[in-house]
């Protein structure tokens, strides 16, 4: 058996996209907790690891991956059951689709939104917060026509699509649902009365198998 790794800051939307695909697949590791008020990922022993100082970074015995979408791939290319990139060109056309929509579109304008409410500055960047919400509902409403047509983001089963997608939206959730957020109204919260096919598929999301145990450590009341 492989010495399995995962270093990690709780609550970044990549690395739970790598747990999710760890937990598709069934694959134990060993989880190395990172302190991002603590700079945990800038220490030169970390740097050793990853250049760059982020996270995730997947070890795999003498193998360090780093990137979310190569370590996807690289778990993906190792234990291809369940695949995560689609069974036919087209649902490997879908889900690339998908996490290049996410990645362009999505989570940058609700890492705009989210960033502040998490660090309750919202009257300094209502402005932005309010740009960045008219491109998170546009993206809200093309993830939920899709998943009028579909129970998964791109194919009839769970793919990376919805293991990229899942965090950015649980952040965005979270942090629609904070309190300072309540002036703003936003209207993406309650997720069920805005985008009720989207809550649904979030619902599913949670009832697979090891998905709980990927929730942010530092969200647990
Ligand atoms: N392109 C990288 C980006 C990862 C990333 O943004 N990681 C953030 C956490 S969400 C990070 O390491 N932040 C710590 C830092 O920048 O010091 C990937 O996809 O893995």
């Amino acid at each position: 058996m492989s010495a399995r790794e995962l270093y990690f800051i709780s609550g970044s939307p990549p690395c739970w996209s790598v747990m999710l695909a760890l937990a598709v697949k069934g694959l134990r590791y060993t989880r190395r907790r990172l302190s991002n008020s603590a700079g945990d990922q800038k220490t030169p022993a970390y740097r050793k690891i990853n250049p760059r100082g982020h996270v995730p970074v997947l070890v795999d015995d003498d193998t360090v991956v780093t990137e979310t979408l190569a370590v996807l791939s690289y778990i993906d290319a190792s234990h291809p059951d369940p695949p995560l990139f689609g069974r036919t060109p087209m649902e490997t056309a879908r889900v690339w689709q998908t996490i290049s929509e996410c990645d362009g579109h999505f989570r940058g304008p609700v890492g705009d939104i989210s960033r502040p409410l998490f660090r309750n500055k919202v009257a300094e960047f209502e402005d932005q917060i309010a740009g960045a919400a008219t491109k998170v509902h546009d993206e809200l409403v093309v993830l939920n026509e899709r998943l009028s047509a579909s129970e998964w983001l791109a194919g009839t089963e769970v793919s990376a699509a919805d293991l990229i997608v899942f965090p950015v939206l649980m952040q965005l959730t979270r942090a629609a649902s904070q309190e300072n957020a309540a002036a703003l109204d936003l209207a993406i919260t309650p997720l069920d009365a805005h985008y009720p096919m989207l809550a649904a598929w979030q619902t599913r999301m949670w009832a697979l198998p090891g998905f709980e145990t990927a929730y942010p450590p530092h969200w647990k009341p």
